[in-house]
């Protein structure tokens, strides 16, 4: 529907009371095809796939909060592909490269800025490392570069470039084509899309145990009753291991907080996303002028979506040292997530020993970026009850054979 000034303003004094729906709020029904459990990006991204891909339309994505509520809501947006080994970079790479059209795609503005990124170098020790991952990546087809000090001195004028600073700017690893999304836009895109297709997402449903019948699943206990299903994709990021439990099933994963915070709204200042891993805090600025500013996660195992003082103390002393013009800054907001980290830092997207139950987890405190690669492999995978080629370097067999994916550098300021 097309909506004129003159009938958004109508629409704005009659409380939006007539305003079409952008998704339905179905009750559940008994049974459904396919069942995904979590409405975050990569539950919806999954289900949008299923049914476009692969015309599975009698889907139902379950959520215990509002869709979008968990991480999907709570990151900082920052995409970029510049993953170390082969298997991520494909994944990585073909999220960044569905991002580029998702627009048009859903009709929806996703706010998709691929305005550069960098990741500062402020030792010897990585600076080689990122000339590492540049060879890696340009051999595998990524666009990237390395850059002196002068030229990210040009690129981000704010930064400290002085020799006397405690982690000197040495250069940088910079890939221009890296840069942010509204996380919102992302998660509502993927629901308006699939909710047209006919899935049907269930709000405020708590699965509270999911059902089998010896190795077969059957479906799933919620607050909104028993629903039947033979396919159950479970999507929920940092409560996996207590979803996977229900199943009888252990995962390799553990959850902690990882929180974010945005400044008081300024005039615009930096036009790229920073990433300093060395200090360990990573800024960009929004399009309401806010500095959204991260760092890393909390050091102990937490389910509680609250993090504590200590880490953002450090992230803002760390940032501080960067960009001295911030440290008069009101910080306005603060919020944390439960991440779910698994040991190599790479996802788990995997069939499981229990027929038709599929994982789609430990994206740990990078999955925003991923969101429209790991929903498509991922879809394919509970379509067809095998590992699409790019995600089955990434099924849960790799820990028994000891063949990690280890992407603990490239994961970024918050491993
Ligand atoms: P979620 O969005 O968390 O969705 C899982 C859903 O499952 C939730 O909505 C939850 O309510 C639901 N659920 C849980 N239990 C149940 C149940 N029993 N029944 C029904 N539903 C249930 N990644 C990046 O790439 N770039 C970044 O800049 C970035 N920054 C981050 C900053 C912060 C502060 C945080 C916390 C994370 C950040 N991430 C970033 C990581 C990224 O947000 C996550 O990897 C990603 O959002 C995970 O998406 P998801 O769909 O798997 O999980
Ligand atoms: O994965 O790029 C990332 C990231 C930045 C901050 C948190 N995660």
């Amino acid at each position: 529907m097309k909506y004129s000034i003159f009938s958004l303003a109508r629409q704005a004094l009659n409380y939006h009371k007539d305003w079409e729906k952008a998704w339905r709020s179905p009750d559940p029904k008994p049974e459904y095809d396919a069942i995904v459990i979590g409405a975050g990006g990569h539950g919806l991204a999954t289900a949008y796939y299923m049914a476009k891909e692969h015309g599975m339309t009698n889907i139902a994505v379950i959520e215990k909060g509002w869709l979008g509520g968990g991480n999907t809501g709570r990151n900082t947006t920052i995409i970029r592909s510049n993953y170390l080994q082969d298997a991520s970079i494909a994944i990585y790479d073909l999220a960044h490269k569905l991002y580029a059209d998702l627009s048009q795609e859903f009709n929806y503005n996703i706010m998709f800025s691929p305005r550069g990124l960098l990741m500062l170098c402020q030792t010897q020790h990585e600076l080689r490392g990122f000339q590492r991952t540049a060879h890696a990546n340009r051999i595998a087809g990524l666009e990237c570069e390395m850059i002196d000090r002068a030229r990210v001195k040009q690129l981000v004028p704010i930064i400290n470039d002085s020799d006397s600073a405690r982690f000197p700017i040495l250069g940088a690893y910079y890939q221009a084509s890296g840069g942010t999304a509204r996380h919102d836009g992302v998660a509502w895109g993927y629901a308006r899309g699939a909710d047209q297709m006919g899935v049907d997402i269930i709000q405020n449903c708590e699965v509270t145990d999911i059902l089998r019948d010896g190795d077969q699943v059957v479906g799933v206990e919620t607050s909104k009753g028993t629903i039947k299903s033979k396919k159950v994709a479970v999507v929920t990021a940092g409560h996996t291991s207590t979803i996977m439990e229900m199943a009888g099933l252990r995962m390799p994963i553990e959850s902690v907080c990882l929180q974010a915070m945005v400044s008081e709204p300024i005039k615009p200042i930096i036009n790229v996303v920073v990433m300093a891993n060395t200090v360990h805090g990573y800024m960009s600025q929004s399009d309401k002028g806010e500095l959204v500013i991260g760092g890393g996660a909390d050091p102990y195992n937490n389910y509680a979506q609250r993090g504590s003082f200590s880490a953002l103390e450090h992230t803002a002393t760390a940032l501080v040292e960067t960009f001295p013009i911030i440290s008069r800054l009101k910080m306005m907001r603060q919020w944390g997530g439960i991440v779910d980290m698994t040991g190599d830092r790479s996802p788990i997207i995997s069939l499981t020993d229990v027929k038709g139950l599929y994982v789609n987890a430990g994206w740990g405190t990078g999955g925003f970026k991923s969101i429209p690669g790991s929903g498509f492999v991922f879809a394919d995978t509970v379509a067809n009850d095998r590992p699409h080629p790019i995600a089955q370097p990434f099924g849960l067999d790799r820990f028994s054979r000891g063949e990690f994916i280890d992407e603990s550098v490239a994961s970024g300021v918050a491993h």
